[in-house]
């Protein structure tokens, strides 16, 4: 059976492939699950320490498979409700929770939903040529998969509602300019690129990375006592690592330090 996603683990870098690419690696329900199956992989699994995610053929993602909401196939509406409450949802929180790394090689198009999953990975890179398109008032619908969420935070609501009000593809230059991204690069670079620093986090501190990720996310949403706090607590766990005695004892000998993840 065709795999919906591909995926590979070398060096702690668990490589997850969308691939759909005759549909532009729109979302099935049997997309969803093993993409979800594998970030749970990711969590439960102290051998991965780091995602990389990206799209096979020339798109990323093209948002949710339109195929299976064909409204001439049924006289009953969907709820689609329903559908973020089982599918995206989960996916989001999962990406956004895992207390590692998630690097995204956006490799072309990323649509809908496609664009807001990459919004959600730690570091985004993207290939030149790649757009970013909020298409869901294209077809009536709102930006989901966080997207309303990321998007005013990131951009502020001028951008942020144009984007999802005109629906007009972002190209990945002005993706970066504007800070929603973190790079783009030429198109046959982006996989090497994008690779090369999943290795080299997963060769990181994990636990101090995965502490980090969770303090900056929360910093957005709470006030500068509780942050402090919040920092405090994280500190401690940090400083309790194994990773953090190799980090010291590695600047005092002069030498690079072994990160175990630990
Ligand atoms: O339903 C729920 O659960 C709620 C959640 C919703 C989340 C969402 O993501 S809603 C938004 C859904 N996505 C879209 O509306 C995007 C639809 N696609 C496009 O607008 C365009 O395909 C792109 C701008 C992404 C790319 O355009 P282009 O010209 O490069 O490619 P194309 O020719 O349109 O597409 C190539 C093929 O992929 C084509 O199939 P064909 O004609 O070769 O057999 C096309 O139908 C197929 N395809 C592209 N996107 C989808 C798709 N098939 C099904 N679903 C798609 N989303």
């Amino acid at each position: 059976k065709n795999q919906t996603v591909i995926s590979s683990l070398d060096d702690g870098v668990l490589k997850l492939t969308l691939n759909r690419p005759d549909k532009l690696n729109a979302f099935n329900e049997d997309m969803h699950l093993a993409l979800r199956r594998q970030i749970e992989r990711a969590h439960d699994d102290s051998s991965v320490r780091t995602i990389l995610l990206t799209g096979a053929g020339r798109a990323f993602c093209a948002g949710q498979d339109l195929g299976d909401r064909d409204p001439r196939k049924s006289d009953e509406k969907p709820d689609l409700g329903h559908t973020l409450d089982t599918f995206y949802n989960p996916t989001l929180r999962l990406i956004r929770d895992l207390e590692k790394p998630v690097v995204c090689a956006v490799n072309g198009v990323a649509a809908g939903a496609g664009a807001n999953i990459a919004f959600a990975c730690d570091i985004v890179f993207a290939a030149r040529s790649a757009r970013f398109i909020q298409a869901f008032s294209r077809i009536g619908l709102i930006p989901d998969a966080g997207g309303s969420w990321s998007l005013t935070r990131i951009l502020g609501e001028p951008r942020a509602k144009a984007l999802a009000l005109l629906a007009e593809p972002l190209m990945a230059e002005q993706a970066e300019d504007w800070g929603l991204i973190w790079k783009a690069v030429e198109d046959d670079a982006l996989l090497e690129t994008a690779t090369a620093v999943a290795d080299r986090l997963a060769l990181g501190p994990t636990i101090g990375l995965g502490l980090t990720k969770r303090l900056i996310q929360a910093a957005g949403t709470q006030d500068l006592d509780t942050h402090l706090d919040m920092e405090r607590d994280c500190q401690r766990a940090a400083g309790f690592t194994n990773d953090y005695a190799e980090g010291v004892t590695a600047f005092l000998e002069k030498r690079p330090a072994v990160f175990k993840g630990e």
